[in-house]
């Protein structure tokens, strides 16, 4: 594995879109006790039922500790890899690397710098060293070159590419106070892509509501192909989510894209406000004297943070009148993939949903 200080689009490189063909795909076993109740048993339960749709179809592996490696191992079916790598929790959409690839089928990894969704203005968490050395490890043992960029804070949830010269971001999230200050739009702009080989930047204002990620993109929107995307959508006008999805839709109908297309944006119901429950927040052991979740806290739950497999859609359910209609939405909008629907409170309740616990390998050499 070589360390590169080039630039991926100066290479030749780019960011595939996730519904092109994957090699595989990484995640990370829960445990950390103030993201995940009860000793993340129910967690984990969770994460093993959206491995196993994903290995249907790609190869999954799974990091975990050195102290839950034999949990891990016990609970997983034997064609997920368990490998053991130190990380501070489970969010391997924000910690893995991104992987672009270049026109003979080569793939490299990027190491962003990661400071906990915000480093010491907002950060969830602290530390964070060991997050951010994942990307770089995971690129080492499988033996693809790497892309330093970790002095530019970004997480693979707060950026989507629809794999022909077209990103979506969301302002909030990109331009907050704890991630790159001294850098303006247009330098973040530019920097996106140069490292992952775009012409074009769609800069959604906002994401979900009370998303404590500062809104990423990944809960609020998605491109299913090029040109098309999904947008979380609520009818609801006492909601604020309602006027955050209204500024979304009319900032996506007045852009194009890369190529030059208008989008056609497909509206995802939102499921009912989920808020915290009481025997939940009893789950969750405080660290470091850090504040954890409270009782009646509104949590960011959108179906859209779903991950597209090989063969499927891999989406959260919420017990919500509105997951078979989201599920239906989504059977159409991708007929040659089957829809797998996993109760997903459990991830719902660390902060993210099965986007944000997955990372996708593209298809290489
Ligand atoms: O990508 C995400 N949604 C991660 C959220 C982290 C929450 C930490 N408790």
């Amino acid at each position: 594995m070589r360390i590169l200080n080039t630039l991926p689009r100066e290479d030749g490189y780019h960011m595939p879109a996730e519904f092109e063909q994957h090699w595989g795909c990484i995640m990370i076993w829960p445990e950390r006790a103030d993201s995940w109740q009860y000793g993340a048993v129910a967690a984990r339960h969770a994460f093993c039922q959206v491995a196993e749709a994903i290995a249907k179809s790609e190869q999954v592996i799974m990091l975990c500790s050195f102290e839950q490696y034999d949990t891990a191992r016990e609970m997983l079916p034997e064609h997920i890899q368990v490998v053991e790598m130190s990380t501070d929790d489970a969010w391997a959409r924000d910690v893995c690397p991104t992987f672009v690839k270049n026109d003979v089928g080569d793939i490299r990894g990027i190491d962003w710098g990661f400071n906990a969704w915000g480093g010491l203005v907002d950060g969830l968490y602290f530390p964070w060293d060991k997050d951010n050395k994942a990307a770089r490890k995971i690129c080492d043992f499988l033996n693809k070159d790497v892309y330093d960029q970790r002095d530019f804070i970004l997480e693979g949830g707060s950026i989507h590419s629809d794999g022909e010269g077209t990103l979506m971001v969301t302002e909030s999230c990109l331009l907050s106070a704890g991630r790159n200050p001294k850098l303006s739009k247009e330098e973040i702009e530019k920097r996106l892509k140069e490292c992952l080989g775009a012409e074009k930047v769609l800069w959604l204002p906002c994401g979900i509501y009370q998303d404590e990620t500062n809104e990423h993109v990944d809960n609020i929107c998605a491109f299913i192909t090029p040109g098309q995307v999904v947008l979380s959508w609520t009818e609801d006008k006492e909601d604020p989510q309602y006027e955050m999805c209204e500024k979304s839709l009319k900032y996506l109908e007045s852009q194009r894209d890369a190529q030059g297309r208008k989008l056609t944006i497909h509206k995802l119901p939102l499921p009912q406000p989920i808020y915290m429950r009481e025997e939940e927040c009893r789950g969750l052991i405080h660290l470091n004297g850090e504040p954890t979740r409270v009782d009646g806290e509104r949590l960011a739950a959108s179906y859209v943070n779903f991950y597209i497999s090989n063969d499927s859609i891999v989406m959260p359910a919420f017990q919500d009148k509105s997951d078979a209609q989201a599920k239906e939405i989504l059977e159409k909008l991708f007929p040659d993939r089957s829809v797998v629907q996993i109760p997903a409170r459990d991830i719902l309740i660390g902060g993210g949903n099965i986007h944000c616990i997955t990372q996708q390998i593209p298809m290489h050499k």
